[in-house]
């Protein structure tokens, strides 16, 4: 695989950029791999580079219904932050946070990592005691977070009203070094480095059927016929259940659309990104000068991969109290992503009934800042059998030990 750099540039322009390799290769499935991830979203990419990188392991194949990307990794509206409450969710969040830092340098990619800065807004007398007690567990934790005034955040962010008569601004927990991401190039840039390690991304072929003897999984049946694996790790968000399904087991998990939409371009007037939790709303300005805005999960169980009218009405409402802007703006595409929703707010990363089965999911609204920790974790996870201290707490029996990680101000929208 050549690098990407200045210098490949100038030599591609050269020679009209008719020199560039395919990103990655699109190979046919063979018979038996070492491991098999399901779904390539971020998080199962993700885990295949670290199961190469850390660990060695290769002969890996990762199997997309769909094309890579195109479930939730390339819906997200890629806020990027690790400012959790409790101790397992900071190490995780934190870890991948960092990782975004160095993530185009790793991966040869450029990711658009954008430390922007992001602020939580306070906007009832709960939240300003949630936020504080948040920031100073992240002082113990070694998060760098901060709880901020209504006038600093208004510096920050000029075109917000903080004085609202119905959600006043009253502080904000602020994270200077959250931000965003591209999320396709996320996806891509561990997808280029994976097919470049030898293994191969199966697209366009369904994962419809898991075969297991004896309590360990022989492999799966798929659009493409069966496929033996040694492992099988399951990474399919808002699927995960029906993929549990397949294999036996059940999970503690509800799918549920979350939605967002962005509006026409215009010029730059934001350069942090903003949540307001309390009235379900957030918002940024992308690299194009686009709004970034989303809201809350829809309130039913659902598989509908699209947005609806009334969302941006509700969302619109909710947010114009504290960014007048949005009332004279007009609004240019929504979409919506089915994501996977555990009671905690907490993700699964676990060991299964099946011997060697492992499953990745729960993320619901925050996964996409936790991608490469994630990988790294689950990747661990598969490579050993068991898990390492960036996944302890997540396995799936905390849900019948009552050991919960109640996350449910930090995960903000889906609370
Ligand atoms: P996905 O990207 O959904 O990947 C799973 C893949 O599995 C899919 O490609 C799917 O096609 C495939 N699959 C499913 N079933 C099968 C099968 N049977 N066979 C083969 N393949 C299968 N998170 C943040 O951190 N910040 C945000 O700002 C943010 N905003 C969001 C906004 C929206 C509108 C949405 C929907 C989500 C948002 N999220 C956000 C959450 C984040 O997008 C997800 O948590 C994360 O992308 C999940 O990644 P994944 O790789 O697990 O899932
Ligand atoms: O987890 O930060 C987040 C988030 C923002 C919007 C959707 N999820």
């Amino acid at each position: 695989m050549k690098r990407y750099s200045v210098f490949a540039l100038a030599r591609e322009a050269l020679n009209y950029h008719l020199g560039w390799e395919k990103a990655w290769k699109s190979p046919e499935p063979k018979a038996q791999y070492d491991a098999v991830i399901v779904g390539a979203g971020g998080h199962g990419l993700a885990t295949a580079y670290y199961l190469g990188r850390n660990h060695g392991i290769t002969n890996v194949a990762i199997i997309e219904k769909g094309w890579l990307g195109g479930g939730n990794t390339g819906r997200n509206t890629t806020i990027i932050r690790s400012n959790y409450l409790q101790d397992p969710s900071a190490a995780i969040y934190e870890k991948a946070r960092s990782l975004y830092e160095t993530m185009s340098q790793d991966l040869n990619y450029n990711v658009m990592f954008s430390p922007r800065g992001v602020m939580m807004l306070a906007q009832t007398h709960h939240e300003v005691r949630g936020y504080q007690r948040t920031a100073h567990a992240n002082a113990l934790q070694g998060v760098v977070t901060e709880f901020i005034s209504p006038q600093r955040v208004k510096e920050l962010c000029p075109i917000l009203n903080i004085d609202g008569p119905r959600y006043p601004v009253l502080g904000a927990l602020w994270q200077p070094r959250g931000g965003t991401a591209r999320h396709d190039a996320v996806a891509w840039g561990y997808a280029r480095a994976c097919s470049a390690m030898g293994m191969d991304i199966i697209q366009q072929c369904e994962v419809t059927g898991v075969r297991t003897e004896g309590g360990v999984v022989r492999g799966v049946e798929t659009t493409k016929g069966h496929i033996g694996c040694g492992k099988l790790g399951i990474v399919v968000a808002g699927h995960s259940g029906q993929v549990a399904e397949m294999a036996g087991f059940r999970l503690p998990i509800e799918a549920v659309a979350l939605q967002a939409l962005v509006s026409e371009p215009i010029k730059p007037c934001m350069d942090v990104v903003v949540m307001a939790n309390t009235v379900h709303g957030y918002m940024s300005q992308s690299d194009k000068g686009e709004m970034v805005i989303g809201g809350g999960t829809d309130g039913f169980n659902n598989y509908t991969q699209r947005g609806s009218f009334h969302h941006i009405e509700e969302t619109l409402r909710a947010l114009i109290e504290t960014f007048p802007i949005i009332s004279r703006l007009k609004m240019l595409r929504q979409w919506g992503g089915i994501v996977d929703m555990t009671g905690d707010r907490s993700p699964i990363i676990s060991r299964t009934p099946l011997g060697n089965c492992f499953i990745n999911c729960g993320w619901g609204t925050g996964g996409f800042k936790a991608i490469p920790g994630s990988g790294w974790a689950m990747a661990d996870l598969m490579a050993r059998g068991e898990p390492g201290p960036l996944a302890a707490a997540f396995g799936m029996e905390r849900f019948r030990e009552g050991r919960f990680i109640d996350e449910s101000v930090a995960a903000g929208v889906a609370h």
